[in-house]
């Protein structure tokens, strides 16, 4: 079979950014307004009070700072809390295949590839603008790409689950040059109501280009050495939104269970060592000793998490070239968080250094990737 490269990879990171210290004075502004409306529930205690957010709370449990979003005044507004976003009609393009486009042209600039060479695109992320027609189809069009295109989602590691999907394709030779893009805005998909997760997510758009090694040019090229992923059902992290939402009893009303929900403690406690093991397993089987890893471009949901991770696969410490995090500018982006890291900290790896993208999120799902950098 065909080896295959990632020969480029491209980012689109939406212009305006929420502090956490913004975040924070909106949410109590809100939850102030809250609290005095239902003051007399609150007294009688029929009704609990909305506790206050703060800004150390959030750096300390998750290392965020800050995040991108498509839209802040809706966001920060105690009176919207969403983004929001101009209504558009059919003939225009989806938001989401505008930023796909975006990164999708930064990657093949750096792939040196043109729309013409490319004969596949995947649109891999957690929540899709609509059902259909898929957004890796209006990709296409709007690119000028021949061939076909699909959407697929495994949430935080629908990057990972693509990349072995098209490096699949293009080892069997079903395609040739495969673009994969992750448009992800979380902010429309996170309640901001809600001071558990308020401070999770952002918004950005990854691509990536995959070829096969023999057709390729560019020099940012990793080989694909090998995939693996892995599925386990858990309701840990969950939404309820979908088509049959209106056939429900309660399924009008509240906007909340539209959104994400999550246990965060119980998904950091399980998914951690899933992950440190399907790591340090899938390195072993390919002859690959663990510890002896160039780099780690991981999840961006929690850093906490990735040092743990880090710690148990590396066996030490890892530095911050090693295991490279982003989230403190970006938030989780989902399936595009370890796809920022590797685009962003990858250049300066030396031929034959040896590093792995690694997703993980709900489903349960984890995704691996180990790459060798092409001299
Ligand atoms: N300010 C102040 N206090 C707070 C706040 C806040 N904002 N939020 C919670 N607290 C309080 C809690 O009430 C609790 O108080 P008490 O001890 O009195 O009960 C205390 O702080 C501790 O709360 P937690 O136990 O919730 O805090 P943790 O230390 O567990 O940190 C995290 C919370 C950061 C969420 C952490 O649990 C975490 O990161 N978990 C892992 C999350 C993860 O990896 N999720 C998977 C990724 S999501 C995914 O897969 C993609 C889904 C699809 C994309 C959706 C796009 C929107």
């Amino acid at each position: 079979m065909r080896p295959v490269v990632i020969s480029g990879t491209g980012v689109f990171t939406p212009r305006e950014t929420i502090t956490n210290a913004e975040l924070v004075t909106a949410f109590n502004a809100y939850a102030t307004a809250e609290n005095e409306t239902n003051a007399d529930a609150i007294a009688a205690g029929d009704v609990e009070p909305l506790a206050m957010s703060n800004e150390e709370f959030i750096f300390k449990a998750s290392g965020i700072q800050q995040r991108h979003v498509m839209n802040k005044s809706g966001v920060l507004d105690p009176d919207i809390m969403h983004p929001k976003l101009p209504q558009r009609d059919d003939g225009e393009p989806g938001i989401m295949a505008e930023m796909a486009v975006d990164a999708a042209r930064k990657a093949l600039a750096a792939a040196e590839r043109k729309p013409e060479d490319v004969d596949a695109v995947i649109c891999a992320a957690s929540n899709h603008e609509r059902a259909y027609p898929a957004i890796a189809i209006e990709v296409q069009e709007l690119l000028g790409i021949q061939g076909f295109g699909f959407d697929m989602n495994v949430a935080c590691s629908s990057a990972t689950f693509g990349i072995q999907a098209a490096a699949d394709m293009i080892r069997s030779g079903s395609a040739n040059c495969i673009i994969m893009v992750n448009p992800e805005i979380c902010s429309g998909h996170l309640e901001w109501r809600d001071r558990d997760c308020h401070f999770i997510f952002g918004d950005v758009c990854t691509a990536v280009v995959l070829e096969a090694k023999e057709n390729a040019t560019s020099d940012e090229q990793f080989e694909i050495i090998s995939t693996r992923c892995m599925t386990k059902f858990s309701n840990n992290i969950r939404n309820n939104n979908g088509f049959l939402r209106r056939t429900r009893p309660d399924g009008v009303g509240d906007r909340r269970d539209m959104q994400f929900m999550q246990n965060g403690r119980q998904v950091f406690k399980q998914v951690v060592p899933i992950v440190s093991q399907m790591v340090v397993e899938h390195c072993t089987d390919e002859g690959i000793d663990p510890t002896k890893l160039d780099r780690m471009w991981l999840h961006q949901a929690n850093k906490s998490m990735n040092d743990f991770i880090g710690r148990k696969v590396l066996g030490r410490e890892p530095t911050r070239e090693e295991q490279p995090n982003i989230l403190q500018d970006y938030a989780n982006t989902s399936s595009a968080g370890s796809i920022i890291a590797f685009s962003q900290n990858s250049n300066d790896l030396a031929a034959g250094a040896l590093g792995i993208i690694c997703s993980f999120g709900a489903g349960y799902s984890v995704g691996n990737v180990i790459v060798r950098r092409v001299g």
